[in-house]
């Protein structure tokens, strides 16, 4: 049997330094583990341990339960169930078709986790090869259904050199919302090296740290996200490997997010953007322990707000109701204290949550027509980075006297 420690990275993950592993969020169990009441006894718990490294800069996660744990047949998230999502990856896709590949004689993309096919059915659509690569075998089958080329496996270097010997190298390698979620980056990154055309680039999208940190986003700390990345922490992780990043774009998908583009090394100029990004996450603190120190009371804060208002109308009676159980509601949830007393239940569209428990604190999912068809005096908008969508088409819930609890950045009632 391994010591308990042995399976803890107290040293960094990707540089191997020492790390300070500067709070705990507590026993978690796995952010999207929805399950029935006759499976709650053998629930799985690890503790949730953010660290960060002061060498290298990356914002990490001591402990993370093993990837078939988290990745497997039952995945509950399915990306495409955001309409502004499928209008972002709409957008990404063309910008790709008409930047790196544009000319490019039969150019093949590459996206690591291309969960239900959200981004590469626009690839698909104008006949370009492409391949996704998809562990979880429920959303890739959605994927596959549509007529998108996906395999079902984990991505490394070994799986790299399978690609290359069937399809060639690639002119753009792709992922979003999946970096962070691959505890093993150094054989992704070597394997997209290995990928990728030396004219190539590689892209990636993912929750941004600078944002996390300026809105106590805490909720973005759960297992699935092993990382939390910075252009800092991105540049010294991939250079390790030969590639260099020579873009960056923020983003305001899943509450401030980054798009790094990172290509060969000094196969392609920096642009000023990396330059400037750089400079920003000193002037925040992001390179300094003590800006993570404050994160931490800020979080402690905000569940103490949290918890006053939950309370507050638990004790005059009032009825609140979840909106999306999102994987980000579970270390809220856990952390926070959030009983079924306080949330009746959780509004989710998504077919395969409902009927189910949430994660650890076990408030019952259920189906968005059930919030319709009774509206709460207060929902608590779980889902906060679709806050402008949903907002927009729950008008005659605000119209009806319903209000809104948010905690991000801060916890207000708003309608
Ligand atoms: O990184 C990840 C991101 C991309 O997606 C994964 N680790 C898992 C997942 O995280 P999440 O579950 O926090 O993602 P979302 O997109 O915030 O989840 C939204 C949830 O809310 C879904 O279950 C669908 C639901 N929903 C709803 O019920 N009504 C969403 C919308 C927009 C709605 O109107
Ligand atoms: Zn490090």
């Amino acid at each position: 049997m391994p010591d308990k420690h042995e399976s803890r990275h107290l040293n960094c993950r990707v540089c191997g330094s020492r790390t300070n592993a500067f709070m705990s969020f507590g026993r978690m169990p796995i952010a999207n583990g929805f399950l029935t009441a006759a499976e709650t006894a053998k629930e799985y718990f690890f503790e949730l341990v953010p660290a960060f490294c002061e060498t290298c800069g990356m914002f990490q996660l001591v402990e993370q339960p093993q990837p078939d744990k988290m990745f497997h047949a039952n995945y509950a998230f399915y990306s495409s169930t955001s309409r502004y999502m499928q209008i972002h990856f709409e957008k990404f896709a063309r910008s790709v078709m008409e930047g790196i590949l544009s000319g490019r004689p039969d150019p093949l993309v590459v996206e690591l986790g291309s969960n239900d096919g959200i981004m590469l059915q626009h690839f698909h659509a104008r006949e370009m090869r492409h391949l996704g690569v998809e562990p979880s075998v429920n959303v890739a089958d959605v994927a596959r259904g549509r007529g998108i080329n996906t395999i079902s496996a984990f991505f490394g270097e070994n799986l790299a050199g399978e690609i290359e010997a069937a399809h060639g190298r690639a002119d753009a390698v792709l992922a979003a919302n999946v970096m962070c979620h691959i505890p093993d980056l150094a054989s992704v990154a070597s394997g997209v090296r290995r990928l990728l055309k030396a004219d190539g680039v590689f892209m990636f999208e993912d929750p941004y740290l600078g944002d996390m940190i300026a809105k106590t986003s805490y909720d973005q700390i759960y297992d699935e996200h092993v990382f939390i990345f910075s252009a800092t922490s991105v540049m010294n992780a991939f250079a390790r490997h030969g590639l260099e990043l020579i873009d960056v774009a923020p983003q305001q998908t899943h509450g401030g997010s980054m798009r790094y583009t990172l290509a060969p090394k000094e196969s392609r100029a920096i642009a000023p953007a990396v330059g400037e990004c750089l400079a920003r996450e000193r002037q925040q603190g992001l390179d300094r322990l003590e800006t993570y120190v404050r994160f931490k009371q800020n979080c402690e804060n905000s569940r103490a707000e949290l918890m006053q208002l939950l309370n507050r109308f638990r004790s005059e009676g009032k009825r609140v109701v979840g909106y999306g159980a999102t994987s980000k509601s579970t270390t809220v949830t856990n952390y926070c204290g959030i009983t079924p007393a306080h949330v009746e239940f959780i509004s989710d569209t998504t077919p395969i949550k409902q009927g189910k428990l949430s994660p650890g604190a076990h408030l019952p999912v259920r189906p968005y027509e059930e919030f319709v068809r009774a509206y709460p005096d207060y929902a608590l908008l779980f889902a906060w980075n679709h806050g402008d969508e949903i907002r927009e088409k729950e008008q005659c819930f605000v119209s009806g006297g319903g209000r809104w609890i948010v905690y991000v950045p801060d916890v207000k009632v708003v309608s």
